[in-house]
């Protein structure tokens, strides 16, 4: 098997078993492996049409790995849509007239001159993925006062982010961070906002309710797998209950989010899948026989719980969800 493809069917593999995770590293992890695929020297790949025909192939395997971060299908799909577009606008050059018909026979060489075009695409999709990142840590961190104490659960790299920017612009923060049961991916922010020199606080995840008043919690900050048309968030399996937690006790919660997380599909009200991962991240199934072991990975957090969203774009309430679709998945949409 070729090396490129070799090495996407790794990736997602290792997007399953989550050794690649974080909605956002996941897109872009995504969008890698199809670049490599894209320069890749596979004997069957003759032309534009068996390029992209991979590349549909490819994509399907990457979007089965995970189905609740809908940064993964809307990087694929825009990936197979710069792919579907690039053929289509050649057309319009003689030499390239065929190129998107099946076994045209078109030769080696105009190939080269479409993955050369499609690669400079791709990479600049990488890129802006990578640039929005920051650009919401520079946004996010005005909407941070000094000496706020602010909970977060999981680990966002987008939220961390955010965090630091603010630590890093002078203002006295201190973090709490949730354990995040049953992969503790709380460790991973935690230890690193401290090594940043964050006061940071763990607490195991039931302890957020007492926590929001005995630490006197300003602000909670998550990040997003996925942002539904309506304005609900998808995160990780805990946020909706601490959500609701914040809410009743009146601290603001701010979703910190690229807009590749937006879902154009729930503009149709396609409903997300929340994924169920195995029973053993939970506990040893034979140490608790004849129990069933449930084990979401995500929930939904009702957009009235949200008081704003960062994104590249700046910040919106969470009813202007639809704006940043049409913004941003207008292609897909057809507006
Ligand atoms: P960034 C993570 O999911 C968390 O739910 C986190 O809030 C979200 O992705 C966004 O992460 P998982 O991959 O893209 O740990 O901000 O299941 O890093």
């Amino acid at each position: 098997m070729n090396t490129a493809i070799k090495k996407l069917n790794e990736t997602a593999k290792k997007i399953k078993k989550m050794e690649i995770r974080g909605a956002l590293d996941i897109a872009i992890a995504a969008a890698e492996s199809l670049l490599h695929v894209v320069n890749s020297d596979a004997d069957d790949i003759k032309n534009t049409g068996d390029l992209i025909s991979t590349l549909k192939i490819c994509g399907e395997k990457l979007k089965s790995a995970r189905p609740s971060a809908v940064s993964l299908p809307n990087a694929v799909n825009y990936i197979i849509y710069l792919a579907d577009d690039l053929a289509g606008n050649l057309t319009d050059d003689p030499v390239d007239k065929n190129m998107n018909l099946e076994n045209s026979g078109i030769i080696i060489t105009e190939c080269g001159e479409f993955r050369e075009k499609l690669s400079v695409k791709i990479r600049d999709f990488i890129g802006q993925q990578k640039k929005a990142i920051d650009t919401i840590a520079e946004i996010g961190a005005r909407l941070i006062e000094d000496g706020d104490v602010i909970l977060t659960h999981c680990n966002s790299d987008t939220v961390v982010g955010v965090l630091k920017a603010a630590w890093d612009c002078g203002k006295k923060i201190e973090v709490v961070c949730t354990e995040t049961r049953p992969r503790k991916q709380g460790y991973l922010t935690a230890r690193e906002l401290s090594e940043h020199g964050i006061p940071t606080t763990l607490i195991v995840d039931s302890a957020a309710h007492l926590a929001m008043k005995k630490l006197d919690v300003d602000k909670l900050t998550v990040g997003a797998d996925t942002i539904c048309a309506d304005g609900d968030l998808i995160n990780k399996i805990g946020t909706s209950q601490i959500a609701i937690c914040a809410h009743e006790m009146n601290i603001p919660l701010l979703v910190a989010t690229e807009s590749i997380k937006f879902s154009p599909e729930t503009v149709m009200g396609a409903v997300v899948q929340i994924e169920e991962r195995n029973p053993d991240e939970v506990i040893d199934p034979k140490k608790l026989k004849n129990v069933r072991v449930m084990n979401p990975a995500f929930d939904v957090t009702d957009s009235r719980y949200i008081d704003v969203i960062i994104t590249e774009y700046g910040v919106m309430p969470p009813q202007a969800a639809y704006n940043i679709l049409r913004e941003k998945f207008g292609w897909k949409l057809g507006v």
